[in-house]
């Protein structure tokens, strides 16, 4: 049944890497507006691509912050145009791609304070931030400060028993102490530091809003057992951190009401809530409801495996994160850096830009490519810590220099799963009778793509509708958060959600072609390894 026009509504925002999108979702869950704004083609005058700007040592990679900030004006101007109905808001949330940061000037806190409703944000925030190009997620610049942290912290192991990951040069830890080594005056200007997430629930709130657990356990400074700041971190990262940080709060928190420009400005009710938000794998989490058992693969700009975990067991290799939607639980993560853009650079050259013809490509090759087998590593991958492209064909003794358009499609799809499935499998997963793979992001709109995910990974693959999970999992966030204080689980208020969608079963023969081919692979990818590193 249609709900009644002054029903209440629950909005969720996600600040990804290459656009700002929303989903509004009534209280039965039913998805009744979506939006986007795509950073590259709609604001071309930050001249990013992929949403970004990598600079010429081929390792640092930021994004304007007044991108951001504009690509939000832009968004909510869409939806006022649609007739968005801001009045009937009752909760909002969002998230933001995990590890970036923002770092905002003195006096900032009293800008956002008194934003002015007849102008947009951008106009308002210009002076706002110290930093005007911010650390993001794809960064591989802060090794040294990696080294330095994790010797202070008594190894690599012992940090990721602390942080849930050893030190990693995305994690915003290692970005600030660099940040602050090499640009002292910007860092002494600084007031307030944020993650993405926390810094897009500031502009609603019009005030600094706290870190969640969930994003903050992916800075390399946040102890996730105690779920406080880890002093041994913070001391070894940077001067005044505790204070330039904030309090890190529960991933389920009601930080306040939106602020008095988004009520005068769009026609907010004032008791509109702000609920915390966190990082997007976080978000997608909930946002397909992940349970145990169940693998979520999130074919995004990156490409990141995670799982719900009840107890943490951080390793040299991946993430423990706290859980966004349960606060005893944990949550594991792998993130692969060469995902979607690498199999858009593989589109464009072996099948002249078209999705369509990269998937009759997939569809005309054999499971096991013949034999054929790729590492695609366009930009320094983070798991395994390897770059180049690396071609195999049955003979593991030599790499060969090229293959037909068709088999290098192959390659680099049946690669990425390969190593998807052999990191899980080192995080201790096991694929048993009933594991559900959940796949989501940009790509999981593609049959052919999700069709080689079920084979290698010898199970079925589900998707939800929308492929928008972090968006999706942020409004139902924005839900649960007005009645999380008082108890009511998560899943209880996401029970009745629509069911995943069966999209693809694994192909008779996948288990004895793939079960090989894996062993093969890890083989490889040691050697590649080894070679990336001489
Ligand atoms: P973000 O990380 O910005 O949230 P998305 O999850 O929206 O990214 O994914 C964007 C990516 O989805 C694009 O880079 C594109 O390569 C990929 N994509 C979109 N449509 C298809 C398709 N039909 N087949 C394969 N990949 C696709
Ligand atoms: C996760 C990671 C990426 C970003 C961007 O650790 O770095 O998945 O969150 O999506």
């Amino acid at each position: 049944m249609a709900a009644a026009l002054d029903s209440p509504l629950y909005l969720g925002f996600d600040f990804s890497t290459q656009q700002l999108k929303v989903v509004a979702i009534d209280a039965d869950l039913n998805v009744v507006h979506q939006n986007a704004v795509q950073f590259d083609s709609e604001l071309p005058e930050f001249r990013t691509r992929g949403g970004v700007h990598l600079h010429a040592d081929g390792l640092t990679v930021t994004s304007p912050v007044l991108m951001w900030v504009k690509a939000l004006d832009l968004l909510l101007d869409k939806m006022k145009r649609a007739g968005f109905d801001f009045f009937r808001v009752r909760a909002l949330s969002g998230s933001g791609q995990q590890h970036g940061s923002v770092y905002w000037r003195t006096g900032a806190s009293e800008t956002l304070n008194r934003l002015d409703p007849d102008q947009n944000l951008y106009q308002l925030l210009q002076d706002s931030f110290s930093v005007s190009d911010c650390p993001v997620w794809m960064d591989s610049s802060s090794s040294q400060q990696c080294q330095d942290l994790q010797a202070a912290a008594g190894g690599a192991l012992r940090l990721a028993e602390i942080t849930g990951s050893r030190a990693y040069e995305r994690f915003t830890g290692n970005q600030i102490t660099k940040l602050q080594q090499n640009r002292p005056e910007a860092y002494q200007h600084t007031e307030r530091i944020s993650l993405v997430s926390s810094f897009a629930a500031s502009l609603f709130l019009g005030d600094y809003a706290a870190i969640d657990y969930s994003d903050g356990s992916g800075m390399n400074l946040l102890d996730i057992r105690t779920r406080n700041w880890s002093e041994i971190c913070l001391r070894a990262a940077a001067p005044h951190l505790d204070r330039l940080l904030g309090a890190p709060l529960p991933s389920t928190s009601v930080l306040g009401n939106v602020s008095s420009y988004f009520v005068r400005r769009y026609g907010f009710s004032e008791s509109c809530s702000v609920v915390t938000f966190t990082g997007d794998n976080p978000a997608s989490l909930a946002g397909m409801r992940l349970q145990q058992g169940d693998i979520a693969v999130s074919l995004g700009t990156s490409d990141t495996v995670f799982l719900w975990i009840q107890q943490p067991r951080p390793a040299l290799e991946g993430h423990v994160f706290c859980n966004p939607v349960e606060w005893q639980a944990y949550m594991a993560l792998l993130c692969f850096k060469n995902g979607s853009l690498t199999r858009e650079r593989v589109r464009n050259e072996c099948a002249g830009g078209s999705w369509e013809v990269f998937s009759a490509a997939l569809r005309d090759t054999p499971l096991g490519n013949n034999g054929n087998m790729g590492f695609y590593f366009d930009t320094m991958e983070i798991t395994p810590p390897a770059v180049g492209v690396h071609r195999f064909d049955r003979d593991d003794t030599k790499q060969v220099s090229s293959v037909s358009p068709q088999v290098e499609i192959r390659a680099v799809v049946e690669g990425q799963f390969l190593s998807r499935r052999v990191h899980a499998e080192r995080l201790g997963y096991s694929i048993i009778p009933g594991t559900r793979v959940l796949a989501t992001g940009g790509a999981s709109s593609n049959k052919e793509i999700l069709q080689v995910l079920s084979d290698v990974f010898n199970a079925p693959v589900f998707t939800i509708d929308l492929s928008d999970s972090a968006c999706l999992g942020s409004a139902y966030r924005a839900l649960h958060g007005l009645v999380a204080e008082s108890g009511v689980c998560f899943f209880d208020v996401v029970k009745k959600a629509p069911e995943p969608q069966l999209v693809a079963t694994p192909h008779p023969a996948a288990e004895e072609v793939y079960s090989q081919m894996l062993k093969r692979y890890a083989r490889l990818e040691d050697r590649v390894l080894q070679e990336s590193r001489t």
